[in-house]
Parts: C-alpha cells; sequence; structure tokens
C-alpha cells in the first residue's frame, strides 16, 4: 500500500517537484490525476473545498487523510521525515528557505506562466507579456547560474530541497520553453547533469500521468 498519494498531471513543474523528492527519497507513493486542462479540475467548488482550497496542486495525501500543499512545505516535510536532502541547522534551513523562495517567486514563479501561456492559453497574450517575463527569467537565472559555478549544489557539496525545487522545472524540453536553458546557463547545466545522476530520478513526463494530453496513462499503462 502507498504511504502518499499525490495529486499532480504532467506539465506541472510545481508537482514534478515534489513527485522527483517522492521518488529520490524512495518513498512508497502513487499519483491522483487531475485533470487540469480539459477539466479545469483545480477550480472546480468540490477541488477547492476537499482537496486544496488554493486551487494548485500539488497536494501531498498521507493515507489516511492527512493534506499538505504547496511543494516547498512538501519537500521540507519530507526531507524532516526521510532525512534524505535535508539542510542541517538553522543556519542551512534559513538557507535553503531563501533560495526555496526565490525559485517560487522569481525563477519558476515566470518560467511556470511563460511556458504556460506559450503552450497553452487562449487566447495567446501579447508579445509584451512574454518580453517582460522572459527578461525576468533571465536575470533570475542568472543569479541561480552565478551561485553554481561557485559551488556543485545550492547550499554547497550536497544536494538538499533547495536543489529540487529550483532545478525540476528544468527538465522540461526546451522547445516547451522556445529558449534553450541549458545552453544560456552553462552552470545551471552541468547542475542539472549532477540531480539527473542521482538513483531514482524520473522525468517529468515517465513519474506523473497526463502525457500525452487528456489521459490517466503513466508511461502508457492506467493508473492502479
Ligand atoms: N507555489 C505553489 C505553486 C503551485 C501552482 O501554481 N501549481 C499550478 C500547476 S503547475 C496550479 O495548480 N495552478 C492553478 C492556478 O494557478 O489556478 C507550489 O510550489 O506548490
Amino acid at each position: 500500500m502507498s504511504e502518499y498519494q499525490l495529486y499532480c498531471f504532467a506539465q506541472s513543474g510545481n508537482a514534478y517537484r515534489a513527485a522527483l523528492m517522492l521518488n529520490l527519497i524512495g518513498a512508497k507513493w502513487r499519483p491522483v490525476w487531475v485533470d487540469f486542462f480539459a477539466g479545469g479540475e483545480s477550480r472546480t467548488p468540490t477541488f477547492r473545498s476537499e482537496i486544496n482550497e488554493m486551487g494548485e496542486v500539488p497536494v501531498r495525501v498521507v493515507d489516511g487523510g492527512k493534506r499538505l500543499t504547496q511543494s516547498a512545505v512538501i519537500l521540507n516535510y519530507l526531507a524532516k521525515k526521510s532525512g534524505v536532502f535535508e539542510p542541517k541547522g538553522e543556519d542551512e534551513e534559513m538557507e535553503a528557505l531563501r533560495w526555496m523562495i526565490f525559485d517560487n517567486q522569481k525563477v519558476n514563479g515566470f518560467i511556470g506562466p511563460y511556458r504556460f501561456i506559450r503552450n497553452w492559453a487562449k487566447p495567446t497574450p501579447d508579445q509584451a507579456v512574454f518580453n517582460f517575463l522572459k527578461a525576468r527569467i533571465d536575470g533570475s537565472l542568472a543569479i541561480v547560474n552565478k551561485r553554481l559555478e561557485k559551488e556543485p549544489f545550492i547550499l554547497g557539496n550536497r544536494p538538499t530541497v533547495a536543489d529540487i525545487s529550483l532545478s525540476a522545472y528544468l527538465y522540461y524540453p526546451a522547445e516547451e520553453f522556445g529558449f534553450d536553458i541549458r545552453k544560456d546557463h552553462p552552470a545551471i547545466s552541468a547542475w542539472l547533469d549532477r540531480i539527473k545522476a542521482l538513483p531514482n530520478w524520473a522525468h517529468p513526463y515517465d513519474l506523473m500521468p497526463g502525457y500525452p494530453f487528456g489521459t490517466q496513462l503513466l508511461n502508457g499503462k492506467p493508473l492502479s
């Protein structure tokens, strides 16, 4: 029996943070597919009253019903529980949190909407919106790249929740972004390879259901 359920869908980089963490720590978990695109499930009154009042995925549910949302909260909970990717001591905890907030707000907080409006929003917004977001993305990724020129991981020599949070979105295909993050930011590229080499790493489209669109399949098989 799985210890955790994760409400998610394959295209969600926010959900992928939590799915990747669960996989990397070897947790027993199973995905629950959220029909985000066609069904608008996260906007329904039922989802908001019974699953997450914020209308977002990921949502991590422990068998028995206890729920957690916000990927940073989920990552920190799982790190504490497993002892894996856990920042050690108050200074590291604050440092990890600092980067996770920066990620949520300014790195993937801009990359996520950019990728969404480029691939799925109807009608497609004006070019000015893309230009604004892209300038913010370039500036934020340059900050992360500079940090990673000095150390192999965000907090130093070992990966922590800050690395899982910041890296997850960046594994989606470059064609979905329309720019090549690895080419533009070489230290980020080398860091993505280091995280990808960790045991149990898996691509978002292999780890969460809903790719291709509108299916409850995971790797071509129905969800159990
Ligand atoms: N800060 C949140 C962001 C969650 C989030 O925005 N998830 C997207 C899916 S990738 C969502 O559910 N969006 C619904 C909406 O904005 O209406 C986290 O890290 O969990």
